[in-house]
């Protein structure tokens, strides 16, 4: 309590709230680290102050730091960035430090945090922090706590991180503009005791959504609902990286939305519990168990489970738009319309041109000419065919024999003989017993609609 008192007392810029930095601190900034690769990084060991357990960022990074008289300095810098969202397409966005999502910011429960923020923006920006308890001045609310951070200038935020938990940050400014062009972060606040809360394997992931025409790079950053890319840390499947996991390990997924609608997010062959929001951890008998967790518009989850069942398991949103890409969103049903023909006559006048769905709309096999920088609807190779997602969906490898830290793709899941579902006949190894009749529950009375709207015999008012 002594060393916060002192730390506050001492720090009078903190009592103000965020303040500019002029000419003279500006010397005194660390520097701001910049990452480009889309690939995960792996975790960053704590090269000093207390020890935690590092958090791993799907398709991400964190932001190193450094001690400065007993305080962790940060620098962010908000900045336009590209992002490859997937091999094949790349976009526009703004993000900190090179990329979207910003860097993830890892500190330990009480540690002092002082964090420069450089805006390379065209327009005023700031940086809340979300869940953090901290002087309301710190809050970083433009114009209701602080002026916005001019293009060009530098601020500084100061405060103590209180509590531990699972926390984000963004901009609260122009915030339908920033959001919606990729600023955001994650933030880890690790507990004083790295015994507390511990895992074996610990990712973190922002939902984002953005709305990139076929054939363009930049976000239409005024639409409200109709996104058409659905990305964990700006990353659609299969751009995403899988998740892995040794057998008998115990994971956490810390999840955070940022979009502008809520996600079902679903896990396969595990049941987990939801043991902590942004607002801190769930007491172990309040917790229940789920396959799925629905997250809301500016919350967080961070969900664990123990890695009991070896495969390769689909991670994803429930929502089906939210596991598709670009293309395809608006295609009408076709299924029952014979097409045959028509495809003829359109290619004639429009090269290319695919009938969708006379079977149904999978195009799981099909090869349609995309525009320049966009993404198929639904694409990734699995060991089967093509796994028809995009969007929200990664893999979750769990493993036999898996050494602690290794994060390396261990490739496709080899399934134990006679597990695997299959074909009835014909194919090696197929099922030779005797296959069951199916019952069907469409009788003849139930192929005729059957309306039996009844009256109620008297009013009772
Ligand atoms: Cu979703």
């Amino acid at each position: 309590m002594t060393n916060r008192r002192h730390f506050l007392s001492t720090a009078g810029a903190t009592l103000l709230g965020a303040s500019l930095v002029d000419k003279a601190g500006a010397a005194a900034i660390p520097e701001a680290p910049v990452h480009t690769a889309s690939a995960t990084a792996a975790p960053l060991a704590p090269p000093g102050g207390r020890p935690y357990n590092p958090v791993v960022t799907l398709n991400g990074w964190t932001l190193p730091w450094r001690m400065k008289d007993g305080v962790k300095e940060f620098h962010l810098v908000a900045e336009p960035v590209v992002r490859e969202l997937a091999p094949g397409m790349q976009a526009n966005l703004w993000g900190y430090n090179g990329q979207s999502p910003g860097p993830t910011i890892e500190v330990v429960e009480g540690d002092r945090v002082r964090i420069f923020v450089t805006n390379k923006l065209p327009e005023h920006t700031s940086i809340h922090w979300h869940g953090q308890i901290l002087p309301c001045g710190m809050d970083g609310v433009t114009g209701l706590t602080q002026p916005g951070i001019a293009p060009g200038k530098t601020f500084v935020y100061e405060f103590v991180a209180r509590h531990a938990g699972t926390f984000m940050y963004h901009p609260h400014a122009d915030e339908m503009m920033q959001m919606a062009m990729g600023m955001m972060g994650f933030w880890v606040t690790h507990p004083k005791n790295p015994r507390q809360h511990a895992v074996d394997r610990d990712y973190v992931l922002l939902l984002s959504s953005y709305d990139i025409d076929p054939g363009s790079y930049t976000p239409r950053t005024n639409t409200m609902l109709d996104f058409n890319l659905w990305t964990f840390n700006s990353r659609v499947f299969p751009g995403i990286d899988p998740m892995v996991a040794g057998l008998g390990e115990k994971v956490r997924i810390r999840v955070g939305n940022l979009t502008m609608t809520n996600h079902p997010i679903h896990l396969h062959g595990h049941t987990f519990q939801v043991t902590g929001t942004d607002g801190g951890w769930v007491p172990p008998g309040a917790r229940w168990p789920e396959v799925t967790t629905d997250i809301a518009v500016g919350q967080m989850r961070a969900i664990e489970f123990v890695a009991d069942n070896p495969g390769d398991w689909a991670f994803h949103c429930h929502k089906s738009h939210h596991t598709m890409n670009a293309m395809g969103h608006d295609v009408p049903n076709l299924a029952g319309v014979d097409q045959r023909g028509v495809a003829r006559k359109i290619n004639s006048l429009v090269p290319g041109y695919m009938v969708m769905g006379d079977r149904g709309g999978s195009m799981g096999d099909m090869k349609m000419r995309l525009p320049e920088n966009t993404l198929p609807m639904m694409d990734g190779k699995g060991p089967f065919g093509n796994m028809e997602m995009g969007g929200m969906f990664t893999v979750l490898k769990v493993r036999e024999g898996l050494a602690r830290g290794d994060y390396r793709d261990p490739g496709w899941y080899r399934h134990p003989a006679g597990t695997v579902a299959r074909e009835v006949a014909g194919a090696s190894g197929a099922y030779d017993g005797e296959v069951p009749a199916a019952p069907s529950a469409a009788g003849p009375e139930a192929r005729q609609p059957v309306l039996d709207a009844k009256k109620p015999n008297s009013h009772q008012h």
